[in-house]
């Protein structure tokens, strides 16, 4: 298990010419770290941003968070789905005229763990050799550091996931750790569940068959449904519907997404 040192962010970004942050396309404000896009800047280089797993929110949502980005931050965004092959093409038109402009290119992609970094690689470069987590629940898969041709003169580098001290929220929660290891399950899992509550009620109907709007009785039902139950006193194992509360949220079976905030037009300081 690995993240990505403060020190080494600063000595990718001096050895590239753009810099990818990706996020997913669901909660973009919650993956979004203000300190590679500073760094960047200070290091004067294209700053863009990948809104991955596109294919988990309607494409009319993930149009909207590219003009929210683009008016209220002043980034380029692009929608990405490697799963269904989504912006990829795009993303290489992009780079050739980067290439034109620059020569070569070494392309820095940074992410929290999970966001889809070495499947946006894989899917660059049309076959799989970045090696991606076998399930989005398991926990930061890339270990080390990586540069790949996708095409002559342009490299792009794999990165582990970092955890940004400036972003906070139930998104950090439940990438910081392995599933399994999370502390505090139930907690993540009840506020997961409230917020999918207040966002469309019946998505929990339709995945745990339990019409319910109280997160706890949700757990409750899960466990008992799958058989769940605590060894010593034979009460339903609330623990483990919790995380798996969590593992769905997290590989999109749980199809929740937020939407843009009220756009504030970007004022150039
Ligand atoms: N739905 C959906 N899932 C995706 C997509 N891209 C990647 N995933 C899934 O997300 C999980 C994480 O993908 P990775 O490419 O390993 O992510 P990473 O950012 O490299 O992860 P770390 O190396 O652990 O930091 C995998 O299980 C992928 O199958 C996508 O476009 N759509
Ligand atoms: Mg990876």
């Amino acid at each position: 298990m690995r993240l990505l040192r403060p020190s080494e962010i600063l000595r990718i970004v001096a050895m590239s010419n753009i810099v990818i942050e990706i996020v997913e396309a669901r909660a973009p404000l919650e993956l979004k770290s203000r300190v590679i896009e500073s760094i960047a800047n200070k290091f004067n280089r294209y700053y863009l941003l990948v809104l991955s797993k596109c294919d988990l929110v309607p494409p009319k949502i993930c149009r909207d968070w590219v003009e929210y980005f683009a008016l209220s931050h002043n980034v380029d965004a692009v929608c990405v789905s490697t799963l269904k092959g989504i912006g990829i093409k795009r993303l290489k038109h992009l780079f050739m005229d980067k290439l034109k402009e620059k020569g070569s290119l070494n392309i820095a992609l940074f992410g929290l763990p999970k966001v889809g970094k070495s499947s946006l690689i894989n899917a660059l470069k049309g076959k799989d050799v970045a090696s991606t987590s076998p399930y989005p629940g398991s926990w930061g898969y890339t270990k080390g550091i990586t540069i790949y041709k996708i095409r002559p003169s342009i490299y792009v580098i794999d990165t582990p996931g970092y955890m940004p001290s400036d972003v906070r929220g139930l998104e950090v929660l439940i990438r910081s750790k392995p599933i399994e290891l999370i502390d505090n399950p139930i907690t993540i899992a009840r506020e997961i569940l409230k917020s999918v509550l207040n966002f469309d009620a019946k998505l929990i109907e339709n995945i745990y068959g339990v019409h319910s709007l109280d997160p706890l009785e949700i757990l409750l039902h899960i466990a008992v449904k799958r058989g769940w139950l605590y060894k010593n006193n034979k009460e339903p194992n609330i623990e483990e519907a919790a995380r798996t509360v969590i593992r769905d949220y997290l590989d999109g079976k749980i199809m929740f997404y937020l939407l843009p905030p009220t756009r504030k037009p970007f004022k150039p300081k």
